[in-house]
């Protein structure tokens, strides 16, 4: 946002203050003031003019501006009404040399998920991928992913949600006792770099939020039909907070993670090109692998597709 604009927004969240009192902290015209609230407004902040001057009465929009008042997590942020893939553009942007940007889009028409997957993102979800540059080698990249799980399990339990992870990469609601549930998040992360270090790494996080979990693929759930609508921006907000929160602290994600899982206790199966690993997910590694129980020994998997047995 406009260096003005956010100056004015960051006087305005004190109180009213009047356009001459404006124009005088930030040494510019009461006509740019003016021009600069007539922008802001437009953006969708709402502010009335009273008997002290500007008020800030709220924030309604869901948008670049908006999203990056009040977010207490160094991103930028990036809005499209709708984009191909959140995690498309975040690789342009990678490739250009970004660094610390939130891509958002309030519906995408080619969402991805993993192994070419499709991913369905109709108008109403948290579609988000951030790019970021961190300072960690690809063997502990996985911990970005346990990190995002963790987060936006955070933030939708926040919501009202009964949410757990189900590893590595997805967030659910369980249905009964037997370890069946009902996919709220999906995550996709995508990275470059070479055997030692890592160039960029992009969670591609993908929330159910303010959408009919009817109109999605079966097996799917959304905020809204666990605890009804959220506010997405203070939503997408928190879950940058959580994220950086974690990822500036790669010792606290793992705890945290179990605190979360679904998976831990399970019989699993996981399909590898190997083969498929059948027994109970005991642990999660340091690096975020999942150790597997099997009737004859204890695996370690880093990585696969994990689905949730009945218990024997
Ligand atoms: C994932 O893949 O779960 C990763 C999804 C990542 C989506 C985000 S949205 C922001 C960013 N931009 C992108 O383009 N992608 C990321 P996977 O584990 O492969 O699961 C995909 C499977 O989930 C599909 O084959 C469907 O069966 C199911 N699915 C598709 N859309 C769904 C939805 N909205 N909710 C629940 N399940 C869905």
């Amino acid at each position: 946002m406009n260096e003005t604009r956010r100056a004015i927004l960051a006087a305005l969240s004190d109180g009213p203050v009047s356009g001459p009192a404006l124009a005088d902290d930030l040494e510019i015209s009461r006509a740019a003031v003016w021009k600069h609230i007539e922008e802001l407004r437009e953006a969708e902040f709402a502010i009335e003019s009273g008997p002290n001057g500007y008020e800030l009465v709220g924030v309604d929009a869901y948008n670049a501006p908006a999203i990056e008042f009040g977010l207490e997590a160094p991103f930028s942020v990036e809005y499209h009404d709708t984009l191909g893939s959140t995690n498309d553009r975040a690789r342009e942007l990678a490739a250009d040399g970004a660094a610390d940007v939130a891509v958002i889009a309030d519906e995408q028409t080619g969402g991805r998920g993993r192994l070419e997957r499709e991913w369905s993102a109709p108008s109403g979800g948290v579609w988000v991928s951030i790019v970021t540059r961190p300072e960690i080698t690809p063997a502990q990249a996985p911990l970005y992913t346990l990190a995002s799980a963790v987060a936006t399990a955070t933030v939708a339990r926040e919501a009202g949600v009964d949410a757990w992870i189900k590893w590595p990469n997805d967030v659910v609601v369980p249905v009964g006792d037997d370890g069946d549930y009902r996919k709220l998040v999906g995550i996709l992360t995508e990275m470059e770099g070479e055997m030692d270090r890592v160039d960029w790494l992009i969670p591609g996080i993908g929330v159910n939020a303010n959408v009919d979990a009817d109109g999605l693929p079966e097996g799917a759930t959304s905020i809204r039909d666990e605890a009804g609508d959220v506010d997405r921006r203070a939503f997408v907000q928190r879950l940058l907070e959580e994220f950086d929160r974690y990822r500036i602290d790669l010792d606290a994600i793992v705890p945290a993670w179990r605190e979360l899982a679904l998976t831990l206790g399970q019989r699993v199966r996981v399909e590898l090109p190997s083969g498929d690993v059948v027994g109970e997910a005991v642990d999660i590694t340091d690096s975020g692998a999942l150790e597997i129980e099997t009737d004859d020994e204890r695996v370690t998997v880093s990585a696969g597709d994990c689905e949730h047995l009945r218990p024997v």
